[in-house]
């Protein structure tokens, strides 16, 4: 069983973007992608069948935290891996946990050896460390796998900020020292990605960067980001992070985001974005469609009969009408989470697909400059 490959395939002359083809053990993954959050081995509302033939989806994400405390390691490694447990034959990145601790668990602190917390289900107390997170990560059986990092949060000061940097690094050499000494156990091969942080300081980032490219790794990661910064700054963050970042290798800009913070992430020459947003609107009644974003409980679409985006090809968004999916939202009915879930997630695999049509065609920014405009608009 071989590592992942990366075969980039065009490069925009215009933008930073670019489209390529990403190997792994489970399958193939063409890029730019979105990967669908499936937190507890489950994508919220949608089940493997539907990911697999209405959304289109290449690639979904597990949480390495979530996944440990329920149903916990024993249970994964009992069922043969994640892949066996949940069905999902394709393709399964899983994040560390170094971002999942720091935004749910309760009390949590962190020492060298690692993060000590207590769990957000039943208060148990519990060490993360990176040895740690690499072996839960081998019992999950990801072909990606995350490593074990600290995200400060945006506004942090530069001390804190270079410590923390400074930190992550020197777990990321741990993380890469057990990998060294363990095996995958179901296999196949397991691809870890390490992560670039430093917050919004210039001299961090570049160092962070740089430090992460010269682990020569299958793919890198841009973490830090999308966590309260303005929009200006995120962009110029994950443009710098980006330009010290191995062309030849896979980036991932972990977290991000909205429609449009992937076309504009998509043209910083990122290939791999991941975000609840999709599938946690959906839930809430927040449609991202080919027209804008829809408030599906608004009265406005009560008598309004139309499809819910008749924009592109999708056998869920052409055939219910706004009208019935309201009247799902106002009634409570556990269809309209579904539907809705289905959507927006169909909607994100579309516009990944349209970005790398676009940048085969030559003619990626100015679609992209058009899209972003319209994909903003408030229906
Ligand atoms: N680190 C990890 N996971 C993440 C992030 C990070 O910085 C972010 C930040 N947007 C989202 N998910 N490990």
């Amino acid at each position: 069983m071989a590592k992942l490959n990366f075969d980039l395939q065009h490069t925009d002359t215009l933008s930073r973007a670019r489209t390529g083809k990403i190997t792994t053990d489970h399958g193939e993954i063409l890029t730019p992608i979105f990967m669908p959050v499936g937190t507890v081995g489950s994508v919220k509302a949608v089940n493997q069948q539907q990911l697999t033939n209405i959304v289109q989806a290449q690639i979904i994400l597990g949480n390495t935290y979530h996944l440990y405390l329920r149903p916990g390691i024993q249970v994964l490694e009992q069922a043969g891996g994640l892949h066996k447990f949940n069905g999902w034959q394709k393709p399964i990145l899983t994040d560390s946990g170094g971002y999942q601790v720091f935004s749910l668990a309760g009390t949590r602190k962190i020492k060298e050896e690692g993060v000590y917390f207590q769990s957000h289900i039943d208060g148990s107390r519990h060490l993360f460390s990176p040895e740690k997170v690499m072996d839960i990560q081998r019992s999950i059986g990801a072909d990606i796998i995350m490593a074990f990092d600290e995200c400060p949060h945006a506004g942090c000061e530069y001390v804190y900020a270079r410590k923390s940097m400074e930190l992550t690094h020197r777990w990321l050499d741990r993380c890469l020292a057990r990998l060294a000494e363990t095996e995958g156990r179901y296999g196949h091969t397991q691809n870890l990605f390490p992560i670039v942080q430093g917050s919004t300081f210039k001299d961090l980032r570049i160092a962070s960067a740089q430090y992460i490219a010269s682990k020569n790794a299958a793919g890198n990661a841009i973490g830090g980001l999308s966590v309260g910064e303005t929009e200006e700054e995120m962009y110029a963050f994950t443009a710098l992070s980006c330009e010290y970042l191995p062309a030849d290798k896979p980036r991932y800009l972990m977290g991000v985001g909205t429609p449009w913070n992937i076309l504009e992430g998509i043209s910083l020459g990122v290939d791999m974005f991941d975000c609840v947003m999709p599938t946690r609107n959906a839930r809430n009644g927040m449609l991202f469609t080919t027209q804008g974003v829809m408030n599906m409980k608004n009265k406005k679409w009560a008598n309004d009969f139309s499809a819910i985006d008749a924009g592109f090809e999708n056998e869920i968004s052409n055939y219910y009408s706004k009208a019935y999916l309201r009247h799902l939202f106002v009634s409570g009915e556990l269809l309209a989470g579904q539907l809705a879930s289905l959507h927006n997630l169909s909607f994100y695999l579309w516009l990944v697909k349209e970005a790398r049509r676009h940048i085969i065609a030559g003619d990626f920014t100015s679609w992209k400059q058009e899209m972003v405009q319209r994909l903003k608009i408030r229906m």
